[in-house]
């Protein structure tokens, strides 16, 4: 079945307004109370819509954070059931040092349709090509720059690769450097870096590397909509990590997950700006006329819809 477009509306609404709120907090040096205004705000609004939604992925766990944990029931509980994924504050280090790259994003699905993934370290890869066997998390990272320097008919040197600048990294990056591709680095962020194969316009080809599991499941949704390809394998190391995981029902802890075994059926997804970046802008408000403008990257998987939405609120 497919999500009723009336939602996309809503829920474009939501991570507006939890962008706004948190856009308040943005270059005062306070990651949580950026992150708590947009959580606050996100789960306002989730609870006045039509729906019997359930938090697949949020701020943590019900022992670990009050608002939007793993599990929460969320809506009015009159109208259809879906997953939802939240990452209200999406780069908290952005908002707080007022540097691009802060989002509000959330991905819907249908009720059983969205991974339901614990808060532990993930290998993720992107690119636009959804074929099989070009580039796999199972490749070297030579083997996936010369699949992909094939596929896409442009020498490595002008490939560019997207990764988080981390030293975990080192070894990815120095293999990279060998094969002279050009490497974009982030300091934060990684579900923006992985939208960034979506479009030509990002110039990015390929992104990879290690980052949030949550994130890698928010950008599969958005990327399934662009029929971009995506793969992701948790990475679980404590014992305590380990004991989670298998409570939430993964068994095989290794396992490398296509995006189709990540996010199945129609999804929605919506990420709007707190502070600007590549994707969408941030918020902006009109001293005058008291208007905040944001904008919203939003695509509905079942009508093919892949926008950009910009919104004018007085809150
Ligand atoms: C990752 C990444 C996020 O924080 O979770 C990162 O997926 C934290 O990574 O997008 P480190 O532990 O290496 O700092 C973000 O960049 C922002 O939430």
């Amino acid at each position: 079945m497919a999500i009723d477009k009336k939602f996309i509306k809503q829920f474009v609404n939501v991570t507006s307004k939890a962008a706004i709120a948190s856009s308040y907090f943005v270059g005062k040096k306070d990651k949580i109370a950026a992150d708590k205004a947009a959580v606050d705000s996100m789960r306002k609004e989730l609870n006045i819509m039509n729906i019997k939604g359930e938090i697949v992925i949020g701020e943590g766990e019900l022992d670990e954070a009050p608002m939007l944990y793993i599990g929460e029931k969320i809506g009015t509980k009159n109208g259809p059931e879906f997953d939802i994924a939240v990452d209200p504050l999406e780069g908290t280090n952005f908002a707080a040092n007022n540097l691009p790259g802060a989002l509000s994003v959330m991905a819907i699905a249908e009720k059983d349709n969205l991974f339901k993934a614990p808060e532990t370290y993930m290998e993720k890869i992107s690119t636009k090509v959804s074929e099989k066997n070009v580039v796999d998390l199972d490749f070297s990272v030579k083997k996936n720059i010369f699949n992909l320097s094939e596929y896409l008919n442009k020498k490595p040197e002008n490939l560019t690769a997207c990764i988080l600048d981390r030293p975990r990294h080192n070894e990815i990056i120095s293999k990279l450097k060998d094969l002279k591709v050009k490497i974009k680095f982030i300091s934060d962020g990684d579900v923006a870096g992985a939208l960034l194969v979506t479009d030509e316009k990002y110039s990015v080809d390929i992104f990879l590397g290690t980052g949030g599991g949550p994130e890698g499941v928010l950008a599969a949704a958005a990327l399934d909509a662009f029929d971009c390809g995506f793969q992701g394998r948790f990475l679980f190391k404590t014992d305590k990590d380990k004991q989670r995981a298998r409570e939430m029902g993964i068994d095989n802890l290794t396992k490398k997950y296509d995006l189709n075994e990540i996010i199945r059926g129609d999804s929605i997804f919506c990420a709007t700006g707190i502070t600007s970046c590549d994707l969408v802008k941030g918020v902006n408000l009109n001293i005058k006329s008291n208007e905040f403008t944001s904008e919203t990257l939003v695509t509905h998987k079942s009508s093919g819809l892949k926008n950009i939405i910009k919104l004018n609120q007085i809150v």
